[in-house]
């Protein structure tokens, strides 16, 4: 899978060449490049942002740059990948809310290129033009704002980058997880058995792979209830 990433402060993804992801770039399961949104300027100050029509508060970022990277970005995967159309990703306070089913639909795609507005946006014509070079999609992290949409990707990037095969050594442990069954994760526990005076539940300690597996889902309803009723329905 092809992942690109236009920010105007690409080191905050230099944590992305830590850990399981960062394995996966090296071995090249993930290709994943950041670029510099001022790269695609062409003034003395690679100037991207400017007022806004109608007035208002903050900056807006500049159609140009934003249309040349995408330009650019969107051809490299005509030219290479199989699949000659990417995802084109703006994360935004105003999209569709992230989710485990979105990480999983968009881990199934060959090339996704995601652009980093800052939060007082980018000009509206971008996303239109976007539209022409691949499928757009505007999406939220959740009901919260943030500066910008670096941090939104980061975390995209990990919920989708460690559903691609090969990412995560163990595929099991991408199945027993909160939200991967609709539900959250049963608790987990580790030796010692007692740890200051509490004891691991003795059921784990059976060897009742049945009884086990019961338990856990019973744990995994408990806490659904109790934390997230939301997903029950
Ligand atoms: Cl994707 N961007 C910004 N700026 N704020 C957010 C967000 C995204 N998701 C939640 N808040």
């Amino acid at each position: 899978m092809r992942l690109d990433v236009v920010s105007i402060f690409p080191s905050y993804f230099d944590g992305l060449a830590l850990s399981l992801l960062g394995r996966a770039r090296e071995t090249g399961i993930l290709e994943l490049s950041v670029h510099d949104l001022r790269d695609w300027t062409h003034d003395r100050h690679r100037t991207v942002d400017d007022t806004p029509y109608g007035g208002g508060a903050g900056m807006v970022m500049k159609p140009e740059p934003w249309g040349l990277a995408l330009d650019q970005l969107a051809k490299e995967s005509d030219a290479g990948a199989a699949s000659a159309v990417p995802t084109i990703i703006f994360p935004s306070p105003a999209g569709e809310v992230f989710t485990q089913k979105t990480a999983r639909d968009l881990a199934a795609e060959e090339h996704l290129i995601f652009g980093c507005g800052r939060y007082e946006g980018i000009d509206e014509r971008v996303f239109e033009y976007a539209a022409s070079l691949g499928e757009v999609r505007l999406i939220s992290l959740g009901d919260y704002v943030l500066n910008g949409g670096e941090v939104a990707v980061m975390a995209m990037v990990e919920a989708i980058g460690r559903l691609i095969p090969g990412v995560v050594g163990n595929p099991e442990s991408l199945v027993e997880e909160s939200h991967e069954d609709g539900l959250l994760e049963y608790p987990s526990y580790t030796k010692p058995a007692l740890w200051r005076e509490r004891e691991v539940p003795p059921i784990l300690l059976s060897g009742n792979h049945g009884a086990i597996a019961k338990w856990r889902h019973e744990q995994q309803l408990e806490r659904t209830r109790a934390r997230r009723p939301d997903l029950l329905g």
